[in-house]
């Protein structure tokens, strides 16, 4: 009988993801790994993003999705680079996936890539990417209690981005309880409020990444 351990499978993946990683910085491409629950409004804020953005990094995306190819033809829609990764039913992406989906990015130059992962806040967590930046979505629909029962994807994101503060007058989502628990799970992150769909606190967060980006391109 072979046992094959989880950790050696976690480590298979650091490695490649370590690949990645290289191949990202001979482009000099900066990567960030987007994840956050399904419909908490990780490809709306993209939208909103990029228009933000308008033309001051040209992007590119990896739309993991378990199945359709529905996110990635709004990325199309907006004339953005996109590669869609069905990963017919496991939860997170992983380097491997990232690696075999670079190909398609090899005619386009990138000054951003960013990984849309699947929804999960819980698989997702485990699995590094290659990413320079892992970015945290929130809906205020989802409840204000998540950084307690989900802490890990919180502690290992360098950003928080709370969505569709449109809606908090119809809900009980005490934002400040959320920005004190992230203060306690992950000191050192940035909190975003937005409301992707109008796009108010979006040009916070654009600048943010942009100058997280120069930071990074600079690094020895
Ligand atoms: N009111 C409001 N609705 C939003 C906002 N952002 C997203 N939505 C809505 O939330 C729903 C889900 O948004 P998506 O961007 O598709 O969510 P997602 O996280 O990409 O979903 P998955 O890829 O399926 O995990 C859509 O109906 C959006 O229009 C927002 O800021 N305010
Ligand atoms: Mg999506």
């Amino acid at each position: 009988m072979r046992i094959v351990a989880a950790k050696q499978l976690l480590k298979a993946n650091d490695q490649l993801a370590s690949e990645n990683r290289q191949r990202l910085a001979a482009r000099q491409i900066f990567c960030i790994n987007l994840v956050g629950s399904p419909g908490c409004g990780k490809t709306t804020l993209l939208e909103g993003l990029f228009r933000q953005l308008d033309g001051r990094l040209s992007p590119g995306v990896i739309e993991g999705d378990i199945a359709g190819q529905i996110d990635a033809e709004r990325m199309d829609g907006l004339g953005v680079p996109v590669v869609q990764i069905n990963t017919e039913g496991m939860c997170h992406l992983d380097a491997n996936m990232i690696a075999a989906a670079w190909d398609g990015f090899s005619a386009a130059p990138l000054d951003v890539l960013i990984i849309e992962n699947v929804g999960n806040l819980v698989c997702t967590a485990g699995y590094d990417l290659g990413e320079h930046l892992r970015v945290v979505v929130l809906s205020v629909a989802e409840g204000d209690d998540k950084l307690i029962k989900y802490p890990a994807i919180f502690q290992r994101s360098d950003a928080l981005v709370v969505t569709k503060r449109d809606l908090l007058p119809h809900t009980n989502f005490d934002i400040s309880r959320v920005r004190g628990d992230m203060e306690r799970l992950a000191p050192q992150a940035e909190v975003f409020e937005v409301d992707a769909l109008r796009g108010d606190g979006l040009a916070e967060l654009a600048d943010w990444l942009v100058s997280r980006r120069q930071a990074a391109l600079q690094a020895p």
